[in-house]
């Protein structure tokens, strides 16, 4: 099922909620920040550690990896990287990518709920209308997924076309 809700994804209580993050997996702004701040420091110390393991490099576009939700009411975070939007390429495939292998990591943990917010829709420049439309996509074609697909919308323009794409 998929749901599409307006709300601040920190306060959000699902299996796992999925984390706008970059590559470096350190925090930054927008979603990222917020997760990081809301959910304290021990989601920092185990991306650390991811970086000091098995992702030296950081993750790429594309991919994803779960850590502790620290103080969050959700129980993982998962940390995916959207791409950038370009004018001159086409970089859908990897922003539906984000989403279909947040879900099929979430799936590979056995959870049953997984909250996204608008991936690549703020500081990566995304049109909102092509962000939500790969979202819709992506969740709607995945291979694999979850029992409860919640988008979570930052803003009422943003709540209101996932609902009309989702239908
Ligand atoms: N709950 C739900 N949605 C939110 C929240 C929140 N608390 N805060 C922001 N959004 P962005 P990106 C929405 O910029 O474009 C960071 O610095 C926001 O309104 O967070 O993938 C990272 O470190 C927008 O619709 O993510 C990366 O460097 C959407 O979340 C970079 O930004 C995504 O906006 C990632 O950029």
């Amino acid at each position: 099922m998929i749901d599409v809700v307006r709300a601040d994804i920190t306060q959000f209580r699902a299996d796992a909620i999925v984390n706008a993050a970059k590559s470096s997996l350190m925090g930054g702004g927008g979603v990222d920040g917020s997760i990081h701040r809301a959910g304290g420091s021990s989601i920092l110390d185990a991306c650390k550690l991811l970086r000091a393991t098995t992702l030296p490099r950081g993750l790429d576009v594309g991919a994803a990896v779960a850590t502790t939700a620290g103080r969050l009411p959700a129980q993982w975070v998962i940390h995916t990287v959207g791409p950038k939007f370009s004018p001159h390429e086409d970089r859908t495939a990897d922003l539906v990518a984000a989403y279909q292998r947040s879900l099929v990591l979430a799936r590979s943990l056995g959870l049953s709920s997984v909250a996204f917010p608008l991936i690549s829709g703020g500081s990566y420049g995304w049109p909102m209308y092509d962000a939500v439309a790969a979202q819709v996509r992506a969740v709607k074609t995945a291979d694999v997924s979850v029992d409860l697909v919640t988008l979570v919308a930052f803003s009422r323009d943003i709540a209101d076309l996932t609902e009309k794409m989702v239908r």
